[in-house]
């Protein structure tokens, strides 16, 4: 079922719409100007798509975009995200692993049913999605305090939030949707009272960095993997505020006490050593956020994307 190794097509989200600091924007510019697409041609030897812009989408910018249900900007996340999940379709549905460079983690409702729709034609099968962040991005309307919609992509991609209209992310059908038995979550260390609720009662499997600290990395990875199980598709959706803000300083909300440098390059070797990971999404960079920073920040995400492909196994 796996996308060839080596064709990847590559789809650079600027947005910022899905929380209030401008810059994360700028991310996928950054990542590609640090050679991004170069190293992944060179040293991967990966056959790259990539039509050559970072989409800004303005031409979805609505004329009025008033807070709906506690959502702020809900017309224009929805747009962008479904023209998103589009972008990402095609590639997924022509067999290409798809690495989406955000943008903020908004985005990750465009990528993620982008890929489950396609996964679903392609191979009829459902979508394994592993979510590297220090929050877990699944307060429904309801249950979030700030209304950012980057806080609620997991809620809509599993259906514990739904809207009807068409405009406001009524366009995300089952088929877009994955299951919450399918989700495992890694790095978790800021998560809001609803949502601690949310993955109780719906036996959402996370590991914090509690059960990083407790059992280490390795065998973390391992039981991460495990609850999956071998031969299902992989969609790695990867924050960089998942890291420490010790190496990844420049993102919208750090939260002190993440991951190291090497815990995460080694999250995403052992997704690569799998070989099923068909989608990557790298996220929240913001190289205008602690400026002194943002050339960390951005090798980074250049690290974990390659360690995800594959350029660090022997
Ligand atoms: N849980 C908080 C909220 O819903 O606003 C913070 C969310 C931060 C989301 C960042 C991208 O991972
Ligand atoms: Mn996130
Ligand atoms: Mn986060
Ligand atoms: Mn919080």
């Amino acid at each position: 079922f796996l996308p060839s190794r080596h064709d990847l097509g590559v789809v650079a989200v600027g947005f910022s719409g899905g929380q209030p600091k401008a810059g994360v924007d700028a991310a996928p510019m950054a990542l590609i100007e640090a050679g991004l697409i170069q190293q992944l041609e060179q040293d991967l030897d990966m056959k790259v798509t990539y039509d050559g812009q970072v989409h800004n989408y303005t031409e979805k910018i609505p004329s009025e975009d008033p807070t709906y249900r506690n959502m702020k900007q809900p017309k224009f996340v929805s747009a962008v995200t479904e023209e998103v999940s589009d972008q990402v379709y095609k590639h997924a549905k022509d067999g290409k692993l798809v690495l989406t460079l955000g943008g903020d983690h908004s985005i990750a409702i465009g990528t993620i049913s982008g890929t489950a729709k396609a996964i679903r034609e392609r191979l009829g099968r459902e979508l394994a999605v592993i979510w590297v962040d220090a929050h877990a991005d699944i307060n429904t309307p309801e249950t979030s305090d700030s209304g950012n919609i980057h806080g609620m992509p997991v809620a809509f991609l599993t259906g514990l939030a739904t809207e009807e209209r068409e405009d406001i992310f009524g366009w995300i059908k089952p088929h877009h949707r994955i299951s919450t038995k399918k989700i495992v979550y890694i790095g978790l260390r800021d998560i809001d009272r609803g949502e601690k609720k949310i993955l109780k009662d719906h036996g959402i499997k996370a590991f914090s960095m509690h059960d990083i600290d407790r059992h280490g990395i390795g065998k973390v990875m391992d039981m991460a993997l495990g609850w999956i199980g071998s031969d299902t598709p992989i969609h790695l959706s990867f924050d960089v505020d998942a890291l420490d803000p010790m190496w990844a300083p420049s993102t919208g909300t750090p939260v002190r006490g993440g991951l190291t440098l090497r815990e995460g390059d080694f999250i995403a070797e052992c997704v690569a050593e799998t070989g099923s990971l068909i989608a990557l999404d790298l996220v929240e960079v913001n190289p205008s956020l602690d400026e002194h920073g943002a050339s960390d920040t951005v090798r980074a995400g250049c690290s974990i994307v390659r360690c995800a492909l594959g350029d660090t196994l022997l």
